[in-house]
C-alpha cells in the first residue's frame, strides 16, 4: 500500500533496497567514495534470504570459499564451519561483514518501499516507505534478488486448517516443536528436499507432495576442522579472480567434450568422477551439450537414474522419483543438492503422494484433502517457491518516464538492458534480477561482478557531471533478443520451471535468466563500460 503521506523528505545519492550480498556490497562500496546512500530492508537484520529462510536444514548450495565475498579484511579473519554453511552461519557471516565494514547505521530495517517514482524535473527517485518517510535519491538500487516473493497457490480452505500452515521462508526464530508431530510438506525444489531431510527423522509420519520429481545431486557436505577450510586461504584470492571464467561464477565450468566424443566406457568413467566428487560438478562441470542436446541429456539422466534408483526399495518410489523416460531434460529445472533425502522413503513413517495422480483437491481443518483422500496433518510445510526473479522488483511500484509502471512496462515481456537497468527508468540499477546470470551464478560472485560494474557507472556519471542515465530502447530490444536466442537454443524451454516464469499462473513465459554464462557477460560489461556506456543515454 502506497504512503498517504509525508512527514519527513531524505535526499540522498543512492537508495539502496535489500540486505544481502548485492545491496550489502553497493553500500560498502558506495559509502567508501563517500556518497550519501541509505539500505532498506524488509528484515530485522542482514542475510537477505539467509534471513528469511530459517526453515530446518536451509542451507547453501554453493562451496566455500565461493559463497563468500573476496575481501581479504573478511576471508582473512572468518572460519566456516562446514563446506556448505546452514542459514544460522550465514547470518552470523552477515553480522560480521556489517561489523567489518561498519555499515550498520546506514540501514533502515523492519521497512520496505511502498513506490518508487522517477520525478524527470528533477532527475530524482521519489521513494516512501511506511511511516511517512520519502527519499529524495538520484540513484535507486534495487537489490531484491530472485526470491523476494513468496508463493502459495491458491488452494480453497487454507484459513481453515487448524495446525500449523507455514511457507519455509517465513520460519519463525523461535522455531517450531516438530517432534512426533504428523507434518506435510508441498513442494520437491530445493526447500522441500532439504526440509524433507530434517523433518522426516522427527514426525511420527511424514508425506512429501510431489508434482514434479526433482533430479537431485549428492551434496557431500563436510565438517571443517577448527581453523582449516579445505582450500588453504593463499590460494583464495586466486580462487576469486577465477569466478569470472567461470560459467557459474566458481571454479569450474562446462567441459570442452561432448557426450558421444566419448564411448560408453569412457563417458561411464567421466560421469562416475563428476558423481564422486559431489555438488554441482555433474550438472555445471558435465559435458558442453548436456544441456543443448536431448540425446546427451539423455544420457545422463540415465545415469542419474541408475545411481538414485538404487537407493530406493520399492519400484512405485523408483518410478516416481526416476521414471524410466526422463521427466524433463537434467538441469533445465534448477538443480538441488541432497543428503541422504532418497533413502528416507524407504522408512515406514514416510510417505510420497505424487499430486498428478491425487491432487489438492482442498485443504480441510484437520489438513489436507486429495481427489484420494484425508490426509490429517499438524504441520502444513508450504514449499511451493517463490515468484522468482521478477516478483521482488514488481512489488515495488516502480514507476518511470511519463507514470509508466514497470509492471505495465514488462507486461508483454522483460525489457533491460544487461540484465541490470530497464529503459525508461533512469538511474536504477538492480542485481540478480531478469535477463543477467542471476540464480546460474554463485551470489557473492554475481553480487560483486554487477555490483562493481554499478558503482563504476555511478561514479562515471557523477566525475561527468550527467544528471541522469537511461538504457536505449534499442540496446535493451538487442539484449531481451539475446537472451532468449541462447535460451531457445537450449532445452531450457522445453521444461516448465521458474526460469521460465512457469510456476506463477498467469506469469508470461519466456526465459528469466542470461544462459551466455559469467565469462561472457562479464566480457559484455567491461566493453560496454569502456566504450563510454554505449546502449545508454547520458543526459
Ligand atoms: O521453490 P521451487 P524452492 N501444486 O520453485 C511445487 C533457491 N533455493 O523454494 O516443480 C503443486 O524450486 C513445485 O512443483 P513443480 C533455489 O535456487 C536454494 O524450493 O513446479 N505443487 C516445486 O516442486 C531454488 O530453485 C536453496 O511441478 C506446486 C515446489 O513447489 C529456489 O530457491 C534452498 C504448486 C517449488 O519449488 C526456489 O526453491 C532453497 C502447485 N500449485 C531454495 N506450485 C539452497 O541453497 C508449486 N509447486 C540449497
Amino acid at each position: 500500500m502506497e504512503s498517504e503521506y509525508t512527514l519527513q523528505v531524505i535526499d540522498l545519492d543512492a537508495l539502496i533496497v535489500g540486505a544481502g550480498f548485492g545491496g550489502v556490497y553497493q553500500l560498502k562500496n558506495l559509502l567508501d567514495l563517500g556518497y550519501n546512500v541509505k539500505l532498506v530492508e524488509s528484515g530485522k537484520d542482514f542475510g537477505g534470504v539467509w534471513y528469511w529462510n530459517r526453515y530446518p536444514g536451509a542451507r547453501v548450495d554453493i562451496p566455500i570459499p565461493h559463497y563468500e565475498f573476496s575481501d581479504a579484511k573478511l576471508w582473512k579473519h572468518w572460519t566456516w564451519k562446514q563446506r556448505f554453511p546452514g542459514s544460522a552461519e550465514l547470518r552470523a557471516y552477515f553480522q560480521f561483514v556489517a561489523d567489518t565494514w561498519d555499515i550498520r547505521d546506514h540501514c533502515v530495517f523492519e521497512s520496505y518501499v511502498n513506490s518508487a517514482v522517477w520525478n524527470a524535473e528533477t532527475s530524482k527517485w521519489i521513494v516512501k516507505i511506511p511511516g511517512g518517510v520519502t527519499y529524495r535519491a538520484t540513484f535507486f538500487l534495487p537489490n531484491t534478488g530472485f526470491a523476494a516473493k513468496r508463493y502459495i497457490p491458491d488452494w480453497k480452505g487454507i484459513a481453515s486448517f487448524k495446525g500449523i500452515w507455514i511457507h519455509p521462508s517465513f520460519w519463525p526464530a523461535e522455531g517450531i516443536d516438530l517432534k512426533d508431530k504428523r507434518i506435510a510438506v508441498i513442494g520437491t525444489g530445493s526447500s522441500g528436499v532439504q526440509l524433507t531431510q530434517e523433518l522426516a527423522p522427527l514426525a511420527s509420519e511424514f508425506v512429501l507432495f510431489q508434482r514434479t520429481p526433482n533430479l537431485a545431486l549428492p551434496m557431500k557436505q563436510q565438517e571443517f576442522d577448527k581453523g582449516t577450510q579445505t582450500v588453504p586461504k593463499e590460494r583464495y584470492p586466486d580462487l576469486f579472480a577465477g569466478r569470472k571464467s567461470s560459467f557459474g561464477g566458481i571454479d569450474y565450468s562446462f567441459a570442452t567434450q561432448k557426450t558421444f566424443d566419448h564411448n560408453p566406457e569412457e563417458r561411464r568413467a567421466v560421469y562416475e568422477t563428476l558423481w564422486a566428487h559431489g555438488d554441482f560438478h555433474f550438472w555445471l562441470a558435465a559435458y558442453g551439450d548436456m544441456l543443448f542436446s536431448d540425446e546427451a541429456n539423455t544420457e545422463a539422466y540415465d545415469f542419474w537414474r541408475d545411481k538414485v534408483c538404487a537407493r530406493l526399495d520399492s519400484p512405485r518410489l523408483r518410478d516416481k522419483f526416476a521414471p524410466t523416460v526422463k521427466p524433463h531434460a537434467f538441469g533445465c529445472k534448477r538443480v538441488s543438492l541432497e543428503n541422504g533425502f532418497y533413502e528416507l522413503f524407504n522408512r515406514s513413517n514416510v510417505q510420497l503422494v505424487d499430486m498428478n495422480e491425487t491432487p489438492v483437491v482442498e485443504i480441510i481443518p484437520n489438513g489436507i484433502r486429495t481427489s484420494e483422500k484425508e490426509w490429517d496433518f499438524d504441520i502444513v510445510v508450504c514449499a511451493t517457491g517463490f515468484d522468482a526473479v521478477t516478483g521482488g522488483m514488481l512489488d515495488m511500484n516502480i514507476v518511470g518516464r511519463g507514470g509508466i509502471k514497470l509492471r505495465d512496462f514488462w507486461s508483454d515481456g522483460v525489457k533491460t538492458n544487461l540484465g541490470m537497468c530497464v529503459p525508461q527508468f533512469p538511474n536504477m540499477f538492480f542485481t540478480y534480477g531478469p535477463q543477467a546470470p542471476t540464480a546460474l551464478c554463485n551470489g557473492p560472485s554475481c553480487a560483486e561482478l554487477q555490483g562493481d560494474w554499478i558503482v563504476d557507472a555511478l561514479e562515471h556519471i557523477r566525475k561527468n557531471n550527467y544528471k541522469s542515465i537511461d538504457a536505449s530502447e534499442e540496446a535493451s530490444k538487442a539484449w531481451a533478443e539475446g537472451v532468449a536466442a541462447i535460451a531457445n537454443m537450449s532445452l531450457l524451454p522445453t521444461t516448465r520451471s521458474w526460469y521460465m516464469g512457469d510456476n506463477i499462473p498467469g506469469k508470461r513465459r519466456e526465459c528469466l535468466i542470461y544462459l551466455g554464462g559469467v565469462p561472457n557477460y562479464y566480457k559484455i560489461l567491461e566493453e560496454c563500460a569502456a566504450s563510454n556506456y554505449e546502449g545508454f543515454v547520458l543526459a
